[in-house]
């Protein structure tokens, strides 16, 4: 008998090819651990408003030959909960709180953001022992030092930021400690003001909570990235780009289905695309504009004050200008080698006969 792994996906049709792309990676990584003896993967979709050729490309993305794999659908209407809340999807990303509810049968259960790569085992996430607490999470700066935890998001000095991009729940223990109930009412209480909100709930709700590992939620694809721009040191950034990840999480809105970037993991998310031979999608150049966005940290310039976006931008994105410059001047560098490669190789069938 296989131990079946519950991984969940909460979506509606926004970008919806990137959640073809997670399940289509998280699928093709499963098959490689040659485990499948001893796991079956249940892939659970809370579809908001999914149309069945939606569904359909999902259930060919989770298709395997080699492991079992299945797919469950659950409908879900949106219900105007938090209408305070600034964030416009806050109902969809607060739907994992009531996980207990949408699985009354399961024990435990993986949440994977939509913007995401599988890129190792999901089995190895899966085994890790939660000691007791309910929720296993990464933090959202690499390190501990209260640089990185005030300008994260200057909130509380006493808690430590989270992403919830990857996210493991204990659902036994969530329902005998009645998790859901302090989850939904921390939102109801504070939604007015919270800019990530599930991430924030988690943040206070679970103070005694496992930090997993950050390979389970890599967030270092975008040169400029708010997991750089919160590094105290170098080597603290240089430890981070030297973590091989499980789990590749793209930042919003630097994400490969609406962006270029010179990058093997947008590389690798292309390719994955391109299996599923839908339309070709329309991406923008990382450009100036792009690059303030990420640097800055674009969740807090929403509702910030015109001042308060000028000393961000002079305090994060002025200070990275030059790597900014660098990066352009790399990519400008390996096109024009691109090129002359390619005429090269062109050369003989061009001369004039
Ligand atoms: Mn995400």
């Amino acid at each position: 008998m296989q131990e079946r792994i519950s991984v969940c996906f909460c979506n509606d049709h926004e970008q919806i090819e990137l959640l073809y792309v997670a399940i289509k990676s998280l699928v093709s990584e499963f098959e490689k651990t040659h485990r499948n003896e001893v796991f079956a993967l249940d892939i659970y979709i809370i579809s908001i408003g999914l149309s069945d050729e939606m569904k359909r490309t999902i259930e060919s993305c989770a298709g395997s030959s080699i492991s079992v794999t299945r797919v469950i659908f659950l409908e879900y209407r949106l219900q105007g909960r938090y209408p305070l809340c600034r964030f416009r999807a806050s109902e969809i990303v607060t739907l994992v709180f009531f996980a207990p509810e949408f699985f009354p049968d399961l024990e435990r259960i993986i949440f994977l953001d939509s913007d995401v790569l599988i890129t190792g085992d999901i089995s190895e996430l899966w085994d890790i022992d939660l000691r007791g607490r309910w929720l296993g999470i990464v933090d959202k700066a690499y390190d501990q030092s209260q640089r990185a935890r005030t300008i994260m998001r200057p909130l509380s000095a006493l808690t430590t930021p989270v992403n919830s991009g990857t996210v493991l729940l204990d659902l036994v223990k969530m329902r005998t400690e009645n998790i859901s109930h302090q989850l939904d009412s921390f939102m109801e209480k504070n939604q007015k003001w919270l800019r990530t909100p599930e991430q924030e709930a988690f943040e206070y709700v679970a103070n005694n909570r496992i930090h997993l590992h950050h390979k389970w939620n890599w967030r270092g694809v975008a040169p400029v990235s708010e997991i750089y721009w919160s590094a105290p040191t170098m080597k603290s950034v240089a430890e981070y780009e030297a973590i091989v990840p499980s789990v590749v999480h793209f930042q919003w809105p630097a994400r490969p289905n609406r962006y270029h970037l010179d990058n093997p993991w947008f590389d690798r998310w292309n390719d994955y695309y391109d299996l599923l031979g839908l339309n070709p999608l329309t991406k923008k150049a990382y450009d100036l504009l792009l690059f303030t966005r990420m640097s800055v940290g674009t969740h807090r310039l929403g509702s910030s004050k015109k001042m308060r976006i000028l000393f961000r931008f002079s305090r994060h994105a002025l200070v990275l200008l030059p790597t900014y410059i660098a990066y352009r001047l790399k990519l400008m560098g390996s096109r024009a080698r691109a090129l002359v490669k390619s005429n090269t190789i062109a050369r003989p069938d061009s001369r004039p006969s």
